[in-house]
């Protein structure tokens, strides 16, 4: 009899294990490739400088990269202003040196998810060229109009009060087609026309041409933008004071985000993609900062599936709150999951290229907390290069502001906007520009703490967030987290706390508790009918005294201020 439970447990085990696709037993890992390692001291990075530290990503325990794009580009947007979207930029290196990286990553076993940016392309790109020449087949490959009038100066005066995403008109006349061109983000950046079907048709080839080049996904863009109100009326004001007639948020986007077809548009995409013939299940992480109800519709039903992972912004801006709090995570996680479609699977994202990282928005101590959260909750983690080792947003002064959303702004204001202190390079060792370029002057300054926080010194020293990193990570592999209940445990204003579970005695559960408070405490989570009276430290905080490899009572568990602990459990002794 005892023979047939176990063999039913392990059978049980085997095949949920099984069942997980690899991005959902796996750890995205989000490059910036202006930033992570470059190969031929020009300041800037690129592909063959990812390649050479492949074995640091394979180290650390993640299986999938994002990179942000990497196609031909003037850079008006670092590259998410495309002049060809089938082509690499010189500045990361050529089309061989992509086929190089997935060759070794395949090696590696990792996937690789490249950005696709379908809401606009460059304006340097030759279907945009094509459209000012009102080229029977490009005219309407763009969203054109003509002036309302002209002014008393003759100049001619855009339709409407649309802003751009990066401030001012989202309009720019041309002088050549003698219209407006609609613009959401930079004017280097003309939208697409999505009601045109050689638009669509355009982009599914490219998703083709990249899946045969060994993608495993896509990460898009941007894609509330896609489509706006036929008749071009004007939006209203918000009525924010905090925002000036022409920041984005001074009016409010009725007519130029969400609209249904987006959705239907998105579907497509999705179906191209299930099409390609591989033995290889696909990812499709998609970009809508958006209230919960309208991404909830990116995952698709289980019949109809979009994206595999909108993702979690809900939770990423909780982290930006004034004051960030047990319960206020509880209820951003809660968010997520009691509203995602029946089947889906969630993903936890604290930072990326357009928001700080972890140790910018809350206290540093907290990193490694977070990243027990990120790691393990149900669902799959987006780790933003650099916070594994708690690096911080950097200081960059106005002369050497990169960014065009700072730049456009001006010397007073660029901070608000500028998104540089989050993209600055990664911190590999105490050397000069800490590993990343031979160059003089790297593309974005170093920050100056990289002496201190870099990966170098985090893997000689005996504790540090990248080996706290690992240890989480390799917990993924554990039945508990892979396909384990959630269970909260105490959550208050200081206290997150969590377990994951399997009701398979032969297994570990797992018991997660963040301290975001400012004092120490004593927790008693004994009251759990699930938890035994002792469980065994497995990985603790920096911050923590408790030692490693120690069992303590658990109606007496220790977390200083912010300190953070993982504690192991069978629940076979409650
Ligand atoms: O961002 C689009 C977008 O929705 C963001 O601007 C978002 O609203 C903002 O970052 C919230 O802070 C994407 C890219 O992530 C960004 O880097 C590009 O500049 C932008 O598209 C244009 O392609």
């Amino acid at each position: 009899m005892n023979y047939w439970i176990t063999f039913i447990y392990l059978l049980f085990t085997f095949s949920s294990a099984q069942d997980l696709n690899w991005w959902q037993t796996g750890a995205v890992y989000q490059i910036y490739p202006r930033s992570f390692q470059d190969s031929d001291g020009d300041g800037v990075g690129d592909l063959k400088g990812i390649t050479s530290r492949l074995d640091y990503l394979v180290d650390i325990g993640v299986n999938t990269i994002w990179l942000s794009p990497i196609f031909k580009s003037p850079m008006a947007d670092f590259g998410y202003d495309i002049s060809d979207f089938l082509a690499i930029d010189p500045i990361f290196g050529t089309i061989e040196d992509y086929d190089e990286l997935v060759r070794e990553m395949k090696a590696r076993d990792m996937h690789l998810v490249l950005d696709f940016v379908p809401n606009h392309s460059s304006n340097q790109h030759e279907w945009f060229q094509k459209s000012i020449n009102m080229d029977p087949q490009y005219s309407d490959y763009y969203v054109w109009k003509d002036p309302i009038g002209y002014d008393a100066d003759g100049n001619p005066i855009p339709p409407n009060n649309w802003l751009s995403f990066f401030g001012f008109s989202a309009w720019e006349w041309n002088e050549q087609r003698n219209q407006f061109y609609l613009h959401q983000f930079l004017k280097e950046q003309p939208d697409l026309n999505y009601r045109n079907p050689l638009v669509i048709q355009e982009l599914k080839e490219i998703i083709n041409f990249w899946l045969e080049k060994g993608a495993d996904g896509f990460r898009i863009d941007a894609v509330i933008f896609l489509f706006e109100d036929p008749e071009f009326r004007d939006e209203p004001p918000s009525g924010n004071p905090n925002f000036g007639p022409d920041e984005y948020d001074s009016l409010l986007h009725i007519y130029t985000r969400n609209y249904n077809e987006t959705y239907d548009v998105m579907r497509e995409l999705r179906v191209v993609v299930d099409d390609f013939p591989s033995d290889v299940s696909k990812l499709i992480l998609l970009e809508a900062y958006e209230s919960i109800d309208l991404v909830m519709r990116y995952y698709g039903t289980a019949e109809e599936p979009i994206a595999d992972l909108p993702f979690n912004f809900e939770y990423l801006l909780r982290f930006e709150d004034e004051v960030v709090t047990g319960t206020r995570i509880k209820d951003a996680a809660d968010l997520w999951l009691d509203n995602m479609p029946e089947g889906k699977w969630a993903n936890w994202v604290t930072g990326n290229h357009d928001r700080s990282r972890i140790a910018s928005k809350v206290d540093p101590r907290l990193v490694d907390g977070v990243n027990m959260i990120n790691l393990l909750m149900p669902g799959t983690p987006i780790t933003y290069y650099g916070e594994e080792i708690g690096m911080i947003n950097t200081f960059i002064s106005y002369e050497d502001t990169q960014d065009p959303f700072g730049c456009n702004f001006g010397p007073d204001m660029y901070e608000k906007y500028s998104r540089d202190p989050e993209r600055t390079p990664m911190q590999w060792d105490s050397s000069v520009n800490s590993g990343f370029s031979t160059a003089e002057k790297p593309w974005l300054p170093l920050n100056p703490n990289y002496l201190e926080v870099n990966v170098e010194n985090q893997l000689m020293a005996e504790e540090s967030h990248l080996k706290i990193y690992k240890e989480i990570i390799n917990l993924r592999k554990e039945l508990a987290i892979q396909t384990g209940e959630l269970q909260y445990l105490n959550v208050d204003e200081s206290l997150f706390s969590f377990m994951r579970v399997t009701d398979n005695p032969t297994n570990q559960n797992y018991m997660v508790l963040v301290n975001f408070g400012e004092t120490d405490s004593v927790v008693d989570v004994s009251a759990n009918s699930l938890v035994p009276p002792v469980a065994t430290v497995v990985i603790k905080s920096l911050s923590s005294t408790v030692t490693v490899g120690s069992v303590l009572q658990t109606s007496a568990i220790p977390l200083g201020p912010k300190d953070s602990l993982v504690l192991s459990f069978n629940s076979n002794n409650p």
